[in-house]
C-alpha cells in the first residue's frame, strides 16, 4: 500500500510534468448527441451559463446546450468593444486604492439566491489580483458595483454567497500583514501574517455591498469556500492550504503536512459578537465604485475603516477540520449536511458531516489548537471518504438527486459518486485536465441538473490550431441518465474557472431594452438635436452631441485647437431595443464608445496636431450607417478660428463663455 504521502508526491510529479492525456481522445459521442445540442435557427437556448473569464477579467454569457457565446460582459478589465473602462463614465468603475487598474484576473461567480434557489437578480464576480468583488445587474447585464477588499491579496475564496444573499464572502489567498502595518520582514511571517475573511453584507432590495466585518484568522492561504445551506445555514466553510506557513517555494514547502484544514465559520455567532461591540475598528483604504443607472455614470469613493473580529480571541466563531493534502474545492451538498473537501494532492475525497461537526464541537472532540482555534478530530467530523476517485480532485457539484460530480485535474476526468454511500458510480474522461466543473444550479439547494460542463485547462488537438496560444475548452455532458454522456466541445473566452447557470426564464423577465430619454439625468445629456451645442471653458471643450439614425448633431465642428481637451458627450436619442450607436474619432487615445438607446456616454480626446479629423459611427445601425459621419477641424494652439458647429450647413454660434484675454 502506498501512503498518502507517496501518492501525493506521485500526483505532484504528474502535475509538475504534464497532466496525462486520457486514452481514447476521439471517444465516440453518443449517437443522439448532435440532436441534444442542436438549437435550430430562430430557437433559443434552454440555459444561461455565466462563465468566468480568468485572466481576461471578464465574464461570458454562454447558451446551453448549444455552447454558443452570446456576450462577453466587461467587469474588471477595459473592454474596447463598448468603451467600458475607457469612457469617462465607466473609468471610475476600475478605480482602486492603488489608482486606476485596467485589468484583473476573474475566477469565480455566484448567482444571487433566495431560500437557496437562484433568483436571477445579480451575479457576483471576484477579482483575484487586486482584491475586489463586483456585482452585475442581470436586468441590464452590466457591472453596477465594485468593492475593493482591504487586508487581502489574491482574493480567491470569493465571491461565495449565503442562501438568502445576506453575505458574499472574500477570503484572502495570500496571508498578509494588515494594511498599513505591512512594512515588515517577510521572515516575520509567523508573527505578522494573517488570513482575513471579509463578510460583505448585501442590501436586500438594492443589492448594494458593504463590508460588515472581517475575521482575522491564522496566516493560512484561504483557497475556496461555500456557505452552509438548510440545516447548516449560518455557517461558512473555507478550504485552506499552507498550514505549514511557508513563505518560499510553496510547491514543496506547503505540501509537507499530511493534512491542511477546512475552516468552519459560524457567521451568525460572529454577527452576535459584532453587535456586542467585540469588533475592532481598523484604519484601511478601499474603493467603492457604483454605477448610477439614471445618470449613466459611475462614482468611486474611498472608504477608510473596517470592523475586525479576532478568531483567536472570540473562541467559538472558527473551527478547523483536518483535510488531506492541500485542499482546493470546498463544496456543500444541496441538503447542507455534507461538506466535500478536495485535496489537490490527495487520492481520496473526504466528506464531512455537518451534524457530526456540531456534535464534535458540543463534546469538545478536539485534537488541539492552531493559533487558538480548536482543531476538530478528523474522524469526529468525517462522514466518510470516497476511495480511489481519481487523481487531483479539485471541485464538486451536485445534481439534487444524491449524486456528486468531482473534477480531477491530474487524471483528467469527471467522477460521479453517491453522496451517502460514497460509491463511485461513473467516470468520464475530459479533454484535457479539467479544473472547475459546473452542474446547472449545482451549488444551490435545488439544482436544475440535466447538464454538466467541464472547464478544461488544456486544449491541444480539440480545435483548429491557432499558434502557441490555444483557447481553453469546455465540454458539455448530459447527466440526466445513470452514465454521463459527452455531448459537445466548445472553446471559451479567457480561462474559465468557476461558472454558474440557471434556466433561461429566470433571466429573461424584466430585462432592460432601452433607457427612457426623459429619465436620463446625465449632467451632459442632450435630449434633442435642438439642444446640441459646443461649449468652450478655457482649454476644455464640451461637445453636447446627439446620435440618431443616421447622423450626429452637430457633425461639423471648427475652432478646436491643439492643447484642448475635448469631451464628446454623445446621447443616443433612439428609443428602441437593439439600436446602439458607436462613436469614434481619428487619433482617439482610448477606444470608441458604444452608446445604448437613451444613454449618454463621453469620450475624451486630446488632439495632438492640427488637421482634419473625421468621426463616425462604429455600429452598423441602418442602411445609411456608412453616412453617419462628420468632421472636426483642429487648428494650431493660439489660432483664432472661431468655435462653431454645424449640422446641414446651418451654422450656429456655438461660442461658449470666453475667458478674458483669450483669442476669439
Ligand atoms: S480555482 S480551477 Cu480559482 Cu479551481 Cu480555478
Ligand atoms: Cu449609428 Cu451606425
Amino acid at each position: 500500500m502506498k501512503t498518502y504521502k507517496q501518492l501525493g508526491l506521485a500526483a505532484l510529479a504528474a502535475v509538475t510534468i504534464v497532466a496525462c492525456k486520457p486514452k481514447g481522445t476521439e471517444t465516440a459521442v453518443s449517437g443522439d448527441a448532435a440532436q441534444k445540442v442542436y438549437v435550430a435557427p430562430g430557437k433559443l437556448d434552454e440555459v444561461y451559463n455565466f462563465v468566468s473569464g480568468g485572466f481576461s477579467g471578464q465574464v461570458s454569457v454562454v447558451g446551453l446546450p448549444s455552447g454558443r457565446t452570446i456576450k462577453v460582459l466587461p467587469v474588471f478589465s477595459q473592454n474596447p468593444e463598448n468603451g467600458y473602462g475607457y469612457s469617462e463614465e465607466t473609468k471610475p468603475m476600475l478605480e482602486t486604492s492603488h489608482g486606476f487598474i485596467p485589468w484583473d484576473d476573474q475566477h469565480h461567480l455566484s448567482l444571487s439566491q433566495t431560500n437557496g434557489e437562484i433568483d436571477g437578480r445579480w451575479l457576483f464576480a471576484n477579482a483575484n489580483n487586486t482584491p475586489r468583488v463586483a456585482r452585475l445587474d442581470l436586468k441590464s447585464f452590466k457591472t453596477v458595483e465594485i468593492l475593493e477588499i482591504p487586508n487581502s491579496a489574491g482574493n480567491h475564496s470569493s465571491p461565495f454567497l449565503t442562501e438568502n444573499t445576506e453575505y458574499v464572502v472574500a477570503g484572502t489567498r495570500f496571508a498578509v500583514p494588515a494594511d498599513g502595518q505591512d512594512d515588515v520582514p517577510i521572515e516575520s511571517f509567523k508573527q505578522n501574517f494573517k488570513g482575513y475573511l471579509s463578510f460583505i453584507g448585501i442590501n436586500k432590495d438594492s443589492g448594494e455591498m458593504d463590508i460588515t466585518f472581517q475575521i482575522e484568522a491564522p496566516g493560512f492561504n484561504f483557497d475556496l469556500s461555500h456557505a452552509g445551506k438548510g440545516k447548516s445555514h449560518g455557517w461558512f466553510f473555507f478550504s485552506c492550504y499552507n498550514s505549514e506557513q511557508a513563505n518560499t517555494l510553496l510547491e514543496v514547502n506547503a505540501s509537507q503536512n499530511e493534512k491542511d484544514f477546512i475552516m468552519a465559520v459560524n457567521w451568525k455567532k460572529a454577527e452576535e459578537y459584532l453587535k456586542a461591540g467585540k469588533g475592532k475598528k481598523m484604519a484601511v483604504e478601499y474603493a467603492h465604485n457604483k454605477w448610477d443607472e439614471e445618470k449613466h455614470m459611475a462614482t468611486s469613493t474611498i472608504k477608510k475603516e473596517v470592523m475586525v473580529l479576532s478568531a483567536e480571541e472570540l473562541k467559538d466563531i472558527c473551527y478547523l477540520i483536518p483535510c488531506p493534502k492541500s485542499p482546493h474545492g470546498c463544496d456543500v451538498d444541496p441538503t447542507g449536511e455534507y461538506i466535500v473537501g478536495s485535496g489537490k494532492l490527495a487520492a481520496l475525497i473526504p466528506v464531512f458531516s455537518f451534524d457530526k461537526i456540531q456534535k464534535a464541537i458540543a463534546n469538545k472532540d478536539f485534537a488541539g489548537e492552531f493559533d487558538g482555534i480548536p482543531i476538530i478530530k478528523y474522524e469526529a467530523a468525517l462522514h466518510g471518504e470516497v476511495q480511489k476517485p481519481g487523481l487531483g480532485p479539485l471541485h464538486t457539484e451536485f445534481d439534487g438527486k444524491g449524486n456528486a460530480y468531482t473534477s480531477h485535474f491530474v487524471s483528467s476526468e469527471v467522477v460521479k459518486w453517491d453522496i451517502k454511500t460514497l460509491q463511485v458510480l461513473d467516470r468520464q474522461p475530459t479533454f484535457y485536465s479539467v479544473g472547475h466543473l459546473m452542474v446547472v444550479g449545482g451549488d444551490s439547494s435545488k439544482p436544475y441538473g440535466k447538464y454538466l460542463v467541464a472547464y478544461n485547462k488544456i486544449t491541444k488537438d480539440r480545435y483548429l490550431p491557432v499558434g502557441p496560444e490555444l483557447p481553453q475548452s469546455a465540454q458539455l455532458f448530459d447527466i440526466s441518465g445513470d452514465k454521463m454522456k459527452l455531448l459537445l466541445d466548445f472553446p471559451t473566452h479567457g480561462e474559465p474557472h468557476y461558472a454558474q447557470a440557471g434556466p433561461a426564464e429566470l433571466f429573461m423577465k424584466d430585462q432592460v431594452k432601452f433607457y427612457k430619454i426623459e429619465d436620463n439625468k446625465h449632467p451632459y445629456a442632450t435630449k434633442g438635436e435642438n439642444e446640441s451645442k459646443v461649449v468652450r471653458e478655457g482649454n476644455k471643450v464640451h461637445v453636447y452631441m446627439t446620435s440618431i439614425r443616421s447622423h450626429f448633431a452637430p457633425d461639423n465642428i471648427e475652432g478646436i485647437r491643439v492643447g484642448d481637451e475635448v469631451y464628446f458627450h454623445v446621447t443616443n436619442l433612439e428609443q428602441d431595443w437593439d439600436v446602439p450607436h458607436g462613436f469614434a474619432i481619428k487619433g482617439a487615445q482610448n477606444a470608441e464608445l458604444l452608446i445604448m438607446p437613451g444613454e449618454t456616454s463621453t469620450l475624451r480626446w486630446d488632439p495632438k496636431k492640427p488637421g482634419m479629423y473625421p468621426m463616425y459611427c462604429t455600429d452598423f445601425c441602418s442602411a445609411l450607417h456608412q453616412e453617419m459621419q462628420g468632421y472636426v477641424r483642429v487648428s494650431p494652439a493660439g489660432s483664432n478660428v472661431p468655435l462653431t458647429y454645424h449640422l446641414n450647413n446651418k451654422k450656429d454660434n456655438a461660442q461658449g463663455p470666453v475667458k478674458q484675454g483669450e483669442v476669439k
